[in-house]
């Protein structure tokens, strides 16, 4: 055979938001009629816009990573961070369509989180990871309608941050991770020294994805301030100064990652940065934990995205690649695979839409007590969720395209290394499921939980007597479960939280998949919340985890 003749079909990527049934269905059931419709055809036409306009920008972006530059030729430390012109073109797309906008303008009512999402769920899988860039703007910006409404500072930031416009827009960082690590934040070792009407911040910080943007908030101590998270204070820092200089900023290095390779991620010496406070002395963790139930969100919506890009190729590959006499997409094993894939998207795109459309409900007042203890509850659940189903899916996808998708010109290796960071930033697995424990310590959270589930499993019964009947047992079963928790060792407790915190995003996502297909109409999304309902079981068992803390000496 001639080398020549040896071809393969390539994936093709589409316009991602036609016939993507996921979305789509999620969308008629969440929305009215008449905003379903006009969001539909904005869509469409913002879909064109990723195929044609972003998609190749993240390609050069990704191709063309970003260097460090310390020095001048003549000597001088200039600390530049050169990234591509694509990557200046994204942001100014970003501005343009939004992106950030949109969760502040609230031209949609509650449902102004849930435009903004649909449009990052299309946008990130093409754009070279410049959600990082975004979700922390958008953090930043609600940290600032929160604490920052009587300065001025904060409110002209907050302006630059939420522009439509390329030549005001600003991006911002979120400055927390130092060397002792991204998760405990208490040992933060970062000085903050009070001058005149200002702060002098002095320290490093390890991980900043954003030494490119204009602004950042960053964790810092007080003098006298007390040992541990509960001294550190939040400080707004404008990342150069009014000559363009950095403003006591230095490099030291742009960090070698695994993946989000355009992404100018580096370490950072501040020495006497000029820093302004906001929000309480000593209350920075619970000021930026504001920030960080924003970037939670991307993480999710992006992590969906993610998946679903990954699905899409691959369908479209089955299509025309031929194994065993027959197109892939006709081999039932692949079938099968490839459908549990889209139970995995569909379960984490629930979700993720959930926790958008009660943001959406208390950003504008129209939360009530229940809804406001699910925002917070199913936030860190669907976060830790999304981030390791995106892993799982997009190794599977990439198994599925066989040595092709190893190949790194394929363009498929990259939504597996780029997954791989979605449980890492914005808190791991384990973080997050503490902080399920954490809402949970107020009785009330499980409470709505139950509730709102229980309500929701009574609506569909008559619909699906039999599956509602498998879930409201599940139900049952984890309240069981949680009524042992007053009872229980913190140490049992922690042991325990992240297979609950897991089950719990298993159960709701259950729930949400028969309310979308019921709503939608759509047969194929009830396909998908049958075969996910019978996946699901409740395996929590006291008596085996009481034996695996008694092994514990053994274990460690
Ligand atoms: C995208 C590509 C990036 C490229 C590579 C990046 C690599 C990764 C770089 C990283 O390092 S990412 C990791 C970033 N770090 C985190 O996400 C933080 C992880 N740690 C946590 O989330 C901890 O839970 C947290 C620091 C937020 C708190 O830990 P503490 O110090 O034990 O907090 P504490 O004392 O329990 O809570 C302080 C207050 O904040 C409490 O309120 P009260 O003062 O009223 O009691 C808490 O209720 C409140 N709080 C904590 N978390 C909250 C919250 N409130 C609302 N929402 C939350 N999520």
């Amino acid at each position: 055979m001639n080398p020549e003749d040896f071809i393969q079909s390539s994936p093709e990527l589409k316009n991602p938001f036609f016939s993507n049934q996921i979305l789509q269905g999620i969308l008629k059931s969440t929305l009215s009629q008449d905003l379903y419709k006009t969001l539909f055809s904005a869509l469409e036409t913002f879909g064109k816009c990723i195929i044609e306009e972003v998609h190749p920008l993240g390609l050069l972006a990704e191709r063309n990573p970003p260097i460090h530059i310390p020095y001048t030729s003549w000597g001088k430390r200039c600390d530049t961070i050169e990234t591509h012109k694509s990557w200046e073109q994204l942001k100014d797309f970003s501005a343009k369509q939004g992106l950030v906008a949109d969760g502040y303008e609230r031209s949609f009512g509650e449902y102004s989180r849930i435009v903004q999402m649909s449009k990052l769920f299309l946008f990130h899988p093409s754009s070279a990871f410049y959600k990082c860039l975004l979700a922390m703007t958008d953090g930043a910006a609600k940290v600032f309608e929160l604490y920052g409404q009587n300065d001025d500072i904060f409110k002209k930031a907050m302006k630059h941050l939420t522009s439509r416009d390329p030549e005001i827009f600003w991006t911002s960082g979120q400055w927390m991770t130092e060397k002792t690590g991204g998760s405990d934040v208490s040992e933060t070792s970062t000085i903050a020294t009070p001058n005149k009407d200002h702060y002098l911040l002095s320290g490093i910080k390890w991980f900043s994805s954003a030494t490119t943007s204009e602004m950042t908030l960053a964790l810092a101590r007080l003098p006298e301030a007390p040992k541990g998270s509960r001294g550190l204070s939040l400080f707004y820092i404008p990342v150069r100064d009014n000559h363009g200089e950095l403003n006591g900023i230095t490099v030291r290095r742009l960090k070698d990652k695994l993946g989000t390779r355009a992404l100018p991620t580096a370490e950072l010496t501040l020495n006497k940065t000029k820093s302004w406070l906001i929000g309480e002395p000593n209350k920075g963790v619970k000021t930026v934990a504001t920030m960080l139930n924003i970037t939670r969100l991307y993480n999710s919506i992006c992590a969906v995205g993610q998946m679903d890009r990954a699905l899409h190729l691959l369908k479209n590959y089955s299509h025309s690649r031929i194994v065993f006499n027959k197109p892939l997409s006709q081999q039932p094993l692949f079938i099968n695979v490839f459908t549990k894939m889209n139970c995995q998207l569909y379960a984490s795109a629930s979700l993720t839409f959930e926790v958008a459309r009660l943001l959406g409900k208390e950003e504008t007042h129209q939360a009530n007590s229940d809804e406001k203890y699910l925002l917070r509850l199913l936030t860190p659940i669907t976060k830790l969720f999304t981030a390791k189903q995106s892993v799982t899916v997009t190794s599977e996808a990439l198994e599925s395209f066989g040595g092709a998708g190893y190949i790194e010109d394929t363009e498929i290796p990259v939504l597996l290394r780029d997954a791989q960071v979605f449980p890492i930033w914005e808190g791991a697995t384990n973080v997050l499921s503490l902080d399920v424990l954490r809402v949970m310590k107020d009785p009330q959270a499980y409470t709505a939980f139950h509730q709102v589930l229980n309500k929701k499993i009574n609506a569909l019964s008559k619909n699906h007597e039999k599956p509602m009947a498998h879930l409201q047992n599940y139900l049952n079963l984890m309240s069981q479960f949680i009524n042992t928790h007053q009872t229980e060792t913190l140490e049992f407790l922690q042991m325990t939280s992240r297979t609950l915190a897991w089950k719990m995003a298993e159960l709701y996502a259950s729930i949400l998949m028969f309310e979308h297909a019921k709503n939608s109409q759509d047969p194929h999304l009830n396909s998908l919340a049958h075969i996910w309902s019978q996946q699901i079981y409740f395996d929590l068992n006291p008596q085996q985890i009481r034996q695996t803390l008694e092994l514990k000496p053994y274990l460690i």
